[in-house]
């Protein structure tokens, strides 16, 4: 699999290098480490990301070279990484027709065979690690700048090596991106200390809506569009507010409401480990992995409250 795909690599010249939409840490790591790559090699680069990098991201190096506009020209191949499905590449590459050979790398549990070439291995702890491997396998160096992406995939969808993906190979290839000279504290510090004050207040409304379950297996916050007026928050910064509740001892299932539009919310579950979330979510209409899910709902919040309340009072 990995000599196809290092094949394509040296037979080709241009190369489109894409992920998923509201990309994270792992999608715009490997990302940017394979797009780094490719132009070490000499090869016509261009990364498309139908969103922006978030701003946490922004000083992985070629950040600033993602573009959201798809360029209006052939490429010899493309690389989607990091998506379960296809149309969450986005509109533009799933609708384009000139962007070459599809090359699939992934480690989600996906169906969605959709490349010419598909690398998906769900025992992989990031996408940046399928991306480790390629490289290792061209028999290629990592530099300085590839280390700096791909540590920052590795330890973002790892929890900073706390989830239980975090297998041996994870730790060994974060051993040796370590040993080119990047400053894990520094990365550390621009993911995890350098909050907007405005995630923090909104985090604190958040968390003053806290309710436990009569048995103290589940527990739920709430954030309200009148929330973001309060802090001046935006959307994008409740990411990661669903683990709160699930770090209570004892609870096994977090639940986080999200107001979308009035009458319209966002819920996601997370498990502990023991409990099938994406059971939980599809009995709503939503869907997801066992650890975490999420669905769509309308109407009023004590409404949809008492609905997933309830289901989870007889499902646990
Ligand atoms: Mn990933």
């Amino acid at each position: 699999m990995i000599e196809g795909i290092i094949e394509e690599i040296r037979t080709n010249g241009s190369f489109l290098v894409t992920t998923h939409e509201n990309p994270d840490g792992d999608a715009v790591g490997s990302s940017l480490a394979l797009a780094g790559y490719l132009k070490r090699l000499g090869k016509e680069v261009t990364i498309h990301f139908c969103d922006p990098v978030p701003d946490l991201y922004s000083f992985l190096p070629l950040a600033n070279e993602a573009t959201q506009a798809l360029p209006d020209r052939d490429y010899d191949v493309c690389f989607v990484l990091d998506v379960g499905e296809f149309r969450r590449a986005g509109k533009q590459v799933a609708d384009c027709r000139r962007i070459g050979k599809l090359i699939n790398i992934d480690h989600h549990l996906t169906e969605d065979h959709f490349g010419c070439i598909n690398y998906i291995d769900p025992k992989a702890a990031a996408t940046g690690i399928l991306v480790h491997r390629i490289i290792k396998g061209a028999g290629d160096a990592i530099d300085y700048e590839t280390a700096l992406c791909l540590y920052t995939a590795i330890i973002t969808d790892t929890g900073s090596f706390r989830y239980s993906n975090a297998n041996p190979e994870a730790f060994a290839v974060a051993g040796e991106l370590v040993a080119t000279g990047i400053n894990t504290w520094n990365i550390a510090e621009k993911l995890y200390e350098s909050q907007p004050r405005q995630r923090l207040e909104l985090l604190a409304l958040a968390l003053s809506t806290m309710s436990i379950s009569p048995r103290g297996d589940y527990a739920s916050i709430t954030v309200t569009l009148d929330m973001y007026e309060k802090t001046g928050a935006s959307a994008e910064l409740t990411d990661g507010f669903v683990n709160y509740p699930r770090s209570i001892r004892g609870v096994e299932v977090s639940v986080f409401f999200r107001e979308i539009n009035p009458g319209l919310f966002k819920i996601g579950f997370r498990s502990k480990g023991k409990v099938d979330v994406s059971s939980i979510a599809s009995a709503f209409g939503g869907g997801g992995h066992h650890n975490a899910a999420g669905a769509t709902m309308t109407g009023s919040l004590d409404e949809i409250k008492a609905k997933i309340f309830s289901h989870l009072e007889k499902s646990l």
